[in-house]
């Protein structure tokens, strides 16, 4: 394959007349360090759920993925979190969005009736190293999917449906922001959600540890929520 190289004219290169030095306005560096406009990423432990790696169509939900933490009332049993390699199974359409695995938050409050649901919600969370900075945008983004019913012979769990999530984003352990359940992936899709915070000089989380929580709602026939590739970046204003 030939390769072209791209010549940049700099100065003062005009047929038509008037020739003037450009002026490029020197970007602002706030007090983090960071360049004020420019999308910086947050350091989120195991944002693919790629820890602990289990082999394709194979799921572990004896513990919670590596660097996160379970959220509400979860007992490893039929009340689970974990992760799910769901490749070489029908249980997605979509390819993982991520590497391999998915994080899982999977909520059977009734083995012998699968289309019973408390509405107890649980998930995962997780506590950042980074803490809440002045006049800032927050973006957290998260895939959010909706497992497909598998109509492998081995399957004991009816999946079909959706229990409805949540995605937060916190400061010292308060919801500054958060998508409830905004979107509808369908059987067996992911969906990208997005949730959006801004600060100003006061607000009462500054210099509060950031964290995440990722909820399945637990609100409707379906048992499983997954999430993958967990992004957070911060822009200087
Ligand atoms: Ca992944
Ligand atoms: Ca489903």
């Amino acid at each position: 394959m030939r390769r072209f190289k791209l010549v940049i004219l700099l100065g003062c290169a005009s047929l038509l007349g008037g020739c003037s030095t450009p002026f490029v306005e020197p970007a602002a560096v706030t007090d983090a360090g960071t360049v004020a406009g420019v999308a910086m990423p947050l350091t989120v432990q195991n944002p693919s759920f790629e820890l602990p790696a289990t082999n394709p169509g194979t799921f572990i939900t004896s513990a919670p993925p590596s660097g996160w933490q379970a959220y509400g009332s979860i007992n490893n049993g039929y009340r689970a979190v974990g992760v799910l390699n769901p490749n070489t199974t029908t249980l997605y359409l979509d390819p993982v969005p991520h590497a391999s695995n998915v994080g899982v938050v999977f909520l059977l409050d009734n083995p012998m009736n699968q289309a019973f649901y408390a509405s107890t919600e649980a998930g995962l969370q997780q506590t950042l190293t980074d803490t809440l900075l002045p006049n800032s945008e927050y973006v957290l983004s998260v895939e959010v999917g909706n497992l497909n019913t598998d109509n492998g012979p081995n399957n004991q769990y009816a999946f079909g449906g959706f229990p409805n999530y949540r995605i937060d984003l916190l400061a010292g352990g308060q919801t500054l922001a958060s998508d409830t359940n905004t979107l509808r992936p369908g059987e067996g899709r992911f969906l990208l959600s997005t949730v959006k915070y801004v600060t100003g000089n006061q607000d009462a989380q500054l210099g509060q540890a950031l964290g995440i929580r990722l909820v399945n709602l637990n609100s409707s026939v379906g048992i499983e929520v997954n999430f993958d590739n967990v992004r957070l970046e911060r822009t200087a204003r």
